[in-house]
């Protein structure tokens, strides 16, 4: 069976990613549909050898759709997603639109791929920094029981979009010439040389709207509505994987083996920890390895020496690419469990 698919959101950073995710995931697409705003609208996209035309997305574009993927913004994706749903498409949303809507399934295939079976019409996509995190904590939490999470995030340039992105790559190329930063100090002229602790709005009690995902999206995502999250999300100047530091409490005990031959043999990661190694790259995942690939790196996996527990705390460091496996990689693979 063929499908007509239409992604929302085309000409961005993960709309673009979306596409190619499509053709690497070998879905069966019948018919194409690219929609995104007036300004793109008549622009061309290669896909499959064939020319699509970029359309400007409204309501009617998405009659006869059978599945529509959202890359738009929250906005855009309240005011479209709920047209296609009523046009009688499965919308896979990556916006936060409707991520903690309790009709919506919100999924992580290698975490709870089951839960799109209870989906209303749209399922959603969980925000890069919360996927890159629970893909290596889900293993973990199968063997003992994760309680809480103490997250730092390194988060790349391109959660802030494809011109956060293009200013970082032109002020790091300004700074390699040796140039002044060009004033006014715009988002990536912050950045270079620089960490912005805050990403989204402030929100209860000092902390930032993106800290808040990782404790409200992995209860719902793990079903662990107990889980006790602490994040601090930063942004730092790197084109596009996202880092983090995490260290779980278990209420059962793990040793380091134990952790190890799960992460190992865990869906989704790439296990990289040897102190031993030649070079870096081997020693540990640090985001120039991990850009543009699918997988989660993890490495740096030691026992929590500061819980009082001898075995009930791992920490470790992973690096997963923030517009693939972050959002369009897992969205395409959500699509791919509804088509079967
Ligand atoms: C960011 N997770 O990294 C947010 C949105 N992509 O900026």
């Amino acid at each position: 069976k063929q499908y007509t698919i239409a992604i929302l959101g085309a000409t961005g950073a993960v709309g673009t990613q979306m596409l190619q995710c499509l053709d690497e995931q070998e879905i069966p697409v019948g018919e194409l549909r690219l929609l995104a705003s007036a300004r793109s609208a008549g622009k061309t996209v290669e896909f499959r050898g064939a020319t699509v035309t970029i359309q400007e997305a409204c309501p009617e574009a998405f009659e006869g759709c059978d599945f529509v993927l959202g890359a738009a913004d929250d906005a855009i994706a309240k005011e479209l997603l709920p047209e296609a749903v009523k046009a009688g498409a499965v919308v896979v949303d990556n916006s936060h639109a409707f991520r903690m809507d309790p009709d919506v399934p919100l999924v992580v295939p290698e975490i709870n791929g089951a839960d799109v079976a209870w989906h209303k019409g749209i399922i959603a996509n969980p925000n890069c920094a919360t996927i890159i995190g629970l893909v290596p904590t889900w293993p973990l939490h199968q063997l003992a029981g994760v309680t809480r999470m103490v997250v730092s995030t390194y988060q790349a340039a391109s959660g802030a979009g494809a011109p956060g992105m293009a200013e970082l790559e032109a002020q790091m190329a300004a700074l390699g010439r040796g140039e002044e930063l060009p004033e006014p100090r715009a988002f990536a002229a912050q950045l270079v040389s620089n960490l912005i602790p805050q990403i989204g709005g402030f929100k209860e009690e000092g902390y930032t709207s993106e800290e808040m995902k990782l404790q409200n999206e992995g209860r719902k995502i793990m079903h662990l509505p107990e889980l006790r999250v602490n994040c601090t999300c930063v942004r730092v100047p790197v084109l596009r994987s996202h880092s983090e530091s995490i260290t779980l409490e278990f209420e059962r005990d793990i040793t380091i083996e134990e952790a190890l031959e799960a992460l190992a043999a865990a869906p989704g990661v790439k296990l990289v920890d040897d102190r031993e190694a030649e070079n870096a790259h081997d020693r540990f995942p640090m985001p120039i390895d991990t850009s543009d690939q699918d997988l989660i790196w993890v490495g740096r996996v030691r026992r929590d020496i500061s819980n009082p527990e001898p075995n009930r705390g791992i920490t470790f460091w992973c690096c997963g690419d923030q517009i693939r496996k972050g959002a369009a990689t897992n969205a395409v693979q959500i699509l791919r469990l509804l088509i079967g």
